[in-house]
């Protein structure tokens, strides 16, 4: 049953979605292993006689029970990506997909972990890797990625520290931010203060998961005691008004995945999901992919089910891009390029 259409809402025709699908986008929000293509990975563990088969479903597809098994079957996906070349042809093929699906300029989190275990010297070989697989894809796709050093909640505020110094020494105009991904039902916010507060000496940017399991306490402890700039997720945040007009009022924005939300069960439908309202209540609201594959959606997918289920028209979703732009956490003479793509429709 098609929910019904409030009277202000013209239609969806073909045209109006064929012009919002192919709407330049600015996307914030992604993890780099987490784009990988299920081949990609099958393909890697087939040449290194690593054996995955228990990751995958029948028909290929990444398998997963919930969250905290998403969280390993990540990680066991990540483990076959070992050299600096892995991730440089892996980001070759995650900005194929992005381009393919209109994105003009991403931004996605980078686990020093993942790369080289945390030490700085192989942390630098794999960053060197990926980023001249970035400026390739630049010139032949036309397409912009910038990296934020992560550090992994699960994993513990030590090595936290030790993402973060590797985020400081590579600190520039490729690597922006910093932020934390994970398990967000493991410690608080507050014990990666010091980890937070390196980055942003290094003059890095700051970003944290929040609100995505736990409730908007959450996304209030991100803002105060890791005075990010960014949340993400953050969605959870609409169940408390107040926290709703602060992070609006300071600006705070929410990097929002909506597919990956339905799909981990966090909301039971597109339809459930506080998107709107949020935006509604003067929040700034972004709309990322989080990991495409895993989650089985991509920007497009995202932006269609956006215009057919919220009623999202071309100017919301400009809108959002806009926004996105203005929290993209690139300098300035990125921004001002990135903003001639974006109003050339
Ligand atoms: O946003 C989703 C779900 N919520 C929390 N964390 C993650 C998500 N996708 C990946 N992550 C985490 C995960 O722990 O980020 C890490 C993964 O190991 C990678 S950061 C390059
Ligand atoms: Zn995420």
């Amino acid at each position: 049953m098609s929910l019904p259409l409030p009277d202000h809402v013209a239609p969806l025709d073909e045209e109006t979605l064929h012009g919002i699908l192919h709407l330049p986008k600015v996307e914030l929000h992604t993890h780099f292993e987490g784009m990988a293509p299920p081949g990609f990975i099958r393909g890697l563990a087939k040449a290194r006689n690593v054996d995955l088969s228990g990751i995958f479903r029948p028909d290929g597809s990444y398998a997963y029970r919930d969250f905290v098994h998403f969280l390993s079957v990540y990680e066991a996906a990540t483990s076959v990506l070992r050299t600096p070349e892995d991730f440089g042809r892996l980001c070759v093929a995650v900005l194929e997909e992005s381009a393919a699906n209109g994105v003009v300029y991403s931004e996605t989190f980078l686990s020093p972990d993942f790369c080289g275990g945390g030490d700085v010297g192989a942390w630098r070989e794999y960053l060197h890797a990926i980023r001249e697989a970035a400026d390739a894809a630049e010139r032949d796709m036309g397409i912009t990625l910038r990296g934020i050093v992560t550090c992994i909640r699960h994993f513990g505020p030590e090595k936290a520290k030790a993402a973060a110094l590797c985020a400081a020494e590579t600190a520039g105009d490729w690597i922006v931010g910093f932020g934390m991904g994970g398990d967000e039902n493991q410690g608080r916010q507050r014990d990666f203060a010091y980890a937070f507060d390196m980055a942003r000496e290094a003059c890095l940017r700051l970003t944290t998961h929040a609100g995505e399991w736990r409730g908007p306490s959450e996304v209030r402890d991100a803002v105060e005691d890791l005075r990010v700039e960014r949340v993400g997720h953050g969605v959870r945040a609409v169940e408390d008004p107040a926290l709703c007009d602060m992070l609006a009022e300071r600006g705070v924005t929410l990097e929002v995945c909506p597919g990956s939300n339905v799909f981990l069960g966090v909301y039971d439908s597109l339809a459930a999901h506080p998107v709107t309202a949020l935006r509604q209540r003067g929040v700034a609201v972004t709309i990322s992919t989080d990991d495409p594959p895993f989650f089985h959606t991509t920007m497009q997918k995202e932006y269609k089910g956006l215009a057919q289920v919220h009623h999202w028209r071309a100017e919301d979703f400009r809108a959002a891009n806009a926004v996105a732009l203005e929290a993209a956490f690139c300098d300035d003479a990125t921004r001002t390029a990135i903003a001639k793509r974006l109003e050339q429709t």
